[in-house]
């Protein structure tokens, strides 16, 4: 069995800043040894993204930008890496996007075309991806989301977006049964809060951060690398019996009541 990533090749969707969790994802597959793909939603992310990998100690990463509002630019990204490099043997999937307003207050004044942008955005996205990605998985693969508690329970705030999740998670599912005749895994990982972008403007983040601290059982909120570690695992052949499963790696925050 290869615990090593090294000859493979992997899609990393959504880095937009060093703080990023896909940015811990691409580390931990980096020191794996594996070659990374990187996408990116507009030239706004390009040169940050160029950057950060500059950081890495190869040359051979690829970029390219793919706005996943479009079947198109989907079908277009998925061709261009195939011309590239052929055969991929993952992807991360790290994308989400809410308005700003829907995301306090009360779910209740969720809009119609709020609801419908988060959906397409953050679930309907992953769904798109995988059937374009799995044309160039013919040495079977494994596709990864990141997704969050609040799909599952309701957390304060997370409103639209967790709905959002919770029908991410269950497309997650769905992918896993179609996909797995092709020898083709599709996992989620439930990553605890971390200050990234997404979490930038959230009013107490802090408050957020002091009850993993007093709450969980790590007593301790959890770092993007330990999420690339676990992305690492459920790349590699040591997860080939596990699919269509949520990971949650949160300091154990899930369990308690
Ligand atoms: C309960 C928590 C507090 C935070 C509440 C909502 C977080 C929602 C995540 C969502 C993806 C954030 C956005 O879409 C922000 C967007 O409206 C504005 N930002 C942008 O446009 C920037 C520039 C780009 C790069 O961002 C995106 N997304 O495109 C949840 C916390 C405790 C855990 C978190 C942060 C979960 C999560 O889903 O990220």
């Amino acid at each position: 069995m290869n615990f090593s990533l090294e000859g493979r090749t992997y899609v990393v969707m959504g880095v937009a800043n060093k703080r990023s969790i896909a940015w811990g994802i691409a580390q931990s597959l980096h020191n794996a040894g594996a070659r990374l793909v990187f996408t990116y939603a507009n030239e706004r992310f390009e040169k940050p993204v160029r950057d950060l990998a500059a950081t890495l100690d190869r040359d051979d990463s690829l970029f390219y930008e793919c706005d996943v509002t479009s079947d198109e630019a989907i079908e277009q990204t998925f061709e261009n890496i195939k011309n590239d490099v052929g055969v991929i043997h993952g992807l991360a999937h790290c994308i989400a996007f809410a308005k700003r307003e829907e995301l306090s207050g009360e779910f209740l004044n969720t809009s119609r075309e709020g609801f419908a942008l988060a959906q397409d955005i953050s679930a309907f996205s992953l769904a798109a991806i995988a059937r374009s990605a799995k044309d160039l998985m013919t040495e079977g693969g494994s596709i990864l989301t990141l997704t969050y508690l609040g799909g599952e329970r309701v957390v304060e705030n997370y409103n639209v977006m967790g709905v959002a999740k919770a029908s991410l998670d269950a497309t997650m599912r769905y992918l896993a049964n179609d996909l797995g005749k092709y020898g083709v895994r599709v996992n989620a990982i439930s990553a605890g809060p971390i200050r990234t972008v997404s979490a930038k403007g959230v009013g107490d983040f802090n408050a957020i951060l002091k009850e993993i601290e007093e709450r969980s059982p790590l007593r301790k909120p959890v770092t993007k690398e330990e999420v690339g570690d676990t992305a690492y695992f459920l790349m590699s052949d040591l997860s080939r019996g596990v699919t269509g499963e949520i990971i949650h790696v949160d300091s154990g925050y899930n369990i308690m009541g």
